[in-house]
């Protein structure tokens, strides 16, 4: 460990000589702090949390296994963080029905100005509208990589925060209802159907007159061999927090997958954060670059289940998680 700290400075220091005499004149989003010593995250630990979630069975809003989920998380920060806020709130779906939704919300260092929050949607999508077989388009998903993985990804940085403590504050927020939106079949054209969780909590933040330095958001992290362009809203909203956590990417070691490419805009809960609550915010999403669809191949579908999960992956994601809060 200790001589993979070392060359990790050594690439870093490297780096931040040559990069300094480029962007002397514009601050960067995400610091380099080669001093600091950013613990290990265990991409087991996050497999375990990814499983964990899908063994309740689809965690559709209003259904028993989103409540049993629920109550699982409110346990495992209630043990990891300094406060958790369970944020209930009650919104419209594409069809005008009303629905209950739950946004949770775990605190480090509550108190701490400097703030970084990290979010993820927990909730499945109850439509597997685009699975190839069409008996399926109204069956809910496992959402193995469509919500459980950003949230494992999240729960394992609970952990590592909880024995390896920081001065910045950090708020893990767990978005529901992102995946709610109209199935593809009806085509309805709609857009603002999406993230009611984050739309409710940029317009009703968990404190009041709640800040953040930056956000990341973390959708679709937990397949073999993924994509993560630079997804196009999160370079228009925030280019140099995009550009510094790609860089960060690329020292780790990871270029081959944090491409140096732009990817397609997607209507996710980071657009929210950003628009309504100000607050700069990127999305690492796993998207592809083909015609039918831009998203990974088992979106939406009956097979987006625990097979799609490579550890790895989860751990690429988190450790880069991980330098971007350590190191600021
Ligand atoms: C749209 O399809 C418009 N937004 C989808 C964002 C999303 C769904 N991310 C995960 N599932
Ligand atoms: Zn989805």
């Amino acid at each position: 460990m200790l001589k993979r700290i070392t060359y990790i400075s050594l690439i870093l220091l490297l780096f931040s000589s040559c990069e300094d005499k480029k962007t002397q004149t514009k601050p960067q989003a995400v610091a380099h702090k080669s001093e600091v010593r950013v613990p290990d995250f265990n991409a087991d630990s996050a497999y375990q949390y990814v499983k964990k979630q899908l063994d309740f069975g689809p965690r559709v809003p209003g259904s028993e296994a989103h409540a049993r989920c629920v109550e699982y998380f409110i346990d495992f920060f209630n043990d990891k963080a300094d406060t958790v806020y369970v944020q209930d709130f009650r919104t419209r779906l594409y069809n005008g029905k009303g629905i209950d939704g739950k946004n949770i919300i775990a605190s480090f260092n509550p108190e701490a100005k400097k703030r970084i929050l990290l979010a993820a949607h927990y909730d499945s999508r109850p439509f597997a509208d685009h699975d190839p077989d069409e008996n399926n388009w109204n069956t809910p998903i496992d959402g193995a990589n469509d919500g459980a993985s950003g949230v494992g990804v999240l729960m394992e940085i609970a952990r590592v925060l909880n024995s390896n403590p920081i001065n910045t504050g950090i708020d893990i927020i767990l978005f529901d209802l992102e995946d709610y939106g109209a199935p593809q079949y009806l085509n309805l054209m709609t857009n603002d159907d999406w993230a009611l969780g984050s739309q409710y909590w940029s317009k009703n933040p968990h404190v009041y007159n709640y800040r953040a330095y930056f956000g990341l958001l973390l959708d679709m992290v937990g397949a073999s061999n993924p994509k993560f362009p630079k997804e196009y809203y999160s370079q228009q909203f925030a280019p140099s927090l995009s550009n510094d956590v790609w860089r960060m990417a690329r020292e780790l070691g990871y270029s081959d997958y944090f491409t140096n490419e732009i990817g397609h805009p997607i209507n996710d809960d980071h657009i929210y954060v950003n628009v309504i609550a100000k607050i700069p915010m990127i999305d690492i999403i796993h998207l592809e670059n083909n015609e039918e669809s831009s998203f990974y191949p088992y979106w939406h579908t009956m097979k987006d289940n625990i097979e799609q999960i490579d550890p790895n992956t989860l751990g690429m994601v988190g450790d880069v998680v991980l330098n971007v809060i350590y190191r600021n």
